[in-house]
């Protein structure tokens, strides 16, 4: 038990800077009060996450959504939070230009204008400290014969190679797949396959980001996980959970088996730890609930399906499955999702000088009156900002 708390105790898991704005659906944006008027006060908040469960001490960013003047400036602030800038998270698609594409458009203007935003990116990468770069793509087209599919993917290998030349020692980027939205015939990086082939040609420095939420119904999301751990092209998750689409809910909320399960072959492949490269990323928008409870709940979530993926029975399960126990090795599997790790959980933060219920002591502690109460007037930052 010692080892799975010692191991439980170096995880990291990184917010999104957008979860804390308002957002919505395309129906509908609620604001809420106490929203961040800029990235400042978003890090501000996701000093909270942290503040509370002791393992959000990573933030990604969104530019330009988080553009600001001086960035040694912001990631010196963020330090003083107690937190630190994560992945800097592209963005080719909220412009007019982008209408047929970003990279891959028809237009060699538009692709310079995309990849100059990415190498941006980098540049933001340098002047931060951050070592990871998101790449998303809403590219592709919405009828056949609209564009030349084979072209797209000759203009995506050439902006993804000029990406990768500018990396720096020390950094990366994620490509990160999505099957369909706002494309719906072709997608130009619609699946892991594709990001993968892309990134295995290019070198170690780039690695597949698997968003959860970017899967067809039905999708064993972690035998994709399996594969590209051992492939080592596992570069990290975009976590969120769904019921129909791409919903962005919070994590863990509709299958908290599924994220078991993909937790389980993130610790089995060797993606658990400090040193496995993987980053733990959420990417989720909260659009009825209040912002700071719904990352700390997702936090928890992650923890929690960690625990149990950790408490696995290793040897019991290898030798059940050296037995051809069908049962017997489903049994053990069962057996750690069905633990209850929250006590397990409460013991950690406590022996940590933590709260036990991460939930409780947020709403305790009063932050949210104070932001309400103080972040009036201004711009609230919102999805697109
Ligand atoms: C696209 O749906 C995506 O998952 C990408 O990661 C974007 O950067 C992000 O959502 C914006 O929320
Ligand atoms: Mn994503």
């Amino acid at each position: 038990m010692s080892d799975i708390k010692a191991a439980l105790r170096q995880q990291s898991i990184e917010t999104p800077s957008w979860a804390y704005g308002n957002s919505g659906t395309r129906f509908k944006v609620f604001a809420q009060e106490g929203v961040p008027r800029d990235p400042y006060e978003k890090l501000a908040d996701a000093a909270q996450v942290h503040a509370f469960t002791g393992v959000a001490p990573r933030v990604s960013l969104h530019i330009p959504w988080d553009k600001v003047d001086d960035y040694g400036d912001l990631a010196r602030h963020a330090s003083e939070l107690g937190v630190r800038i994560g992945a800097i998270n592209s963005n080719v698609f909220q412009d007019d230009d982008y209408r047929l594409g970003s990279v891959t458009n028809p237009d060699p203007a538009v692709r310079r204008k995309a990849l100059d935003h990415l190498l941006e990116c980098v540049d933001i990468m340098d002047l931060t400290g951050s070592d990871t770069l998101k790449l998303w793509f809403s590219d592709g087209t919405n009828y056949p014969g609209q564009d030349d599919i084979r072209a797209r993917q000759d203009r995506l290998a050439e902006a993804l190679s000029a990406v990768y030349d500018r990396l720096g020692e020390g950094q990366r980027f994620l490509l990160e797949y999505k099957f369909f939205e706002p494309a719906f015939y072709v997608t130009d990086v619609p699946d892991w396959g594709t990001a993968y082939a892309h990134c295995l040609r290019l070198g170690p420095k780039a690695q597949v980001v698997v968003d959860t939420g970017h899967h067809a119904p039905g999708t064993n999301i972690e035998f994709i996980v399996a594969f590209l751990l051992r492939e080592g092209k596992l570069g990290g998750f975009d976590f969120n959970s769904r019921f129909y689409a791409d919903d962005d809910l919070m994590v863990g909320a509709a299958d908290p088996f599924q994220l078991f399960r993909i937790m389980y072959e993130v610790v089995r492949g060797g993606g658990y730890g400090p040193d496995s490269g993987v980053a733990f990323m959420l990417d989720q928008c909260h659009n009825i609930e209040p912002k700071i409870p719904g990352q700390i709940r997702s936090v928890m979530n992650v923890q929690e399906a960690t625990a149990k993926a950790l408490l696995v029975d290793g040897d019991a399960l290898a030798a059940a499955q050296a037995a051809g126990d069908v049962l017997g090795a489903n049994a053990v599997l069962m057996d750690a999702y069905n633990t209850d790790v929250r006590p397990l959980l409460a013991e950690l933060r406590e022996e940590q000088g933590l709260d036990r219920d991460p939930m409780a002591a947020y709403a305790r502690s009063g932050y949210f009156e104070k932001i309400r109460t103080e972040r009036v007037g201004g711009r609230q930052a919102g999805w697109g900002a």
